[in-house]
């Protein structure tokens, strides 16, 4: 259940604003996430072998569309106007109770996840300003991934690691506990999400059992670049 407090706020819709809902400022243009599941964006298997068809077909159908339909249930449970986004209630998410937050998170996590990669490619890295800025920023496109897959190892337990855009338009890398998300505003790592690989075990267990840096090399390979610049465009 949700705080009393909360649970008025939400009560009397629009005074919420008022006192002191978060509404889109520096991360407003982050990717709208519907709250159904949309189709995958391509075939089970289509990510092999980095990820198996098993694999995919159980994250997608099993643990994702439970995300999905728990988030439908707080939604209902906890009175969320019809018409706010997702990102809104993300951003909100400490007015809240656990059960939103963890599915809230869950199915937009994992919607902008399967959107992120696609069928392997091999020397797969971005271009443009993409590119340069994170050579700037982490001082080369190696480095980065070095930092990004130490941010997916050094997760303990489940997770994400994370390549953001914060408020001053900075990339930042970082990572999140079970499937909080860093629009959260009670998240530590603070942005827009840009990259985010799932270091649950449910992703990479029936092919790397505990090898979880051998699953975050070869994820490298299958990375949708184009995806991730057209919503860097958006950010910054
Ligand atoms: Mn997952």
């Amino acid at each position: 259940m949700n705080t009393g407090k909360a649970g008025i706020a939400l009560g009397i819709g629009i005074s919420a604003t008022a006192c002191g809902t978060v509404k889109s400022t520096s991360t407003g243009k982050a990717m709208n996430i519907p709250y159904d599941q949309q189709p995958l964006p391509y075939a089970y298997g289509a990510l092999e072998p980095v990820i198996d068809a098993t694999t995919m077909e159980i994250h997608y159908t099993k643990h994702a569309a439970a995300y999905t339909k728990n988030l439908k249930d707080a939604v209902q449970a906890e009175g969320v106007p019809g018409n706010t986004r997702l990102e809104e209630v993300l951003m909100n998410i400490s007015k809240y109770s656990a059960k939103m937050r963890n599915n809230a998170g869950g199915h937009y996590n994992h919607e902008y996840f399967w959107k992120s990669m696609r069928a392997r490619k091999e020397f797969n890295k971005p271009s443009g300003k993409l590119l340069t800025d994170i050579e700037t920023t982490f001082n080369s496109f190696d480095n980065f991934k070095t930092l990004f897959t130490d941010a997916g190892r050094n997760r303990f337990g489940s997770g994400w690691a994370w390549l953001v855009v914060d408020a001053d338009k900075k990339l930042k890398i970082g990572s999140t506990a079970n499937q909080d998300n860093p629009l959260m505003n009670v998240s530590e790592l603070k942005g827009s999400p840009l990259l985010g690989l799932d270091v649950w075990e449910h992703a990479y267990y029936l092919k790397y059992q505990n090898r979880r840096p051998e699953y975050i090399e070869n994820w490298w390979s299958v990375v949708n670049w184009d995806f991730i610049q057209q919503q860097y465009q958006n950010l910054v």
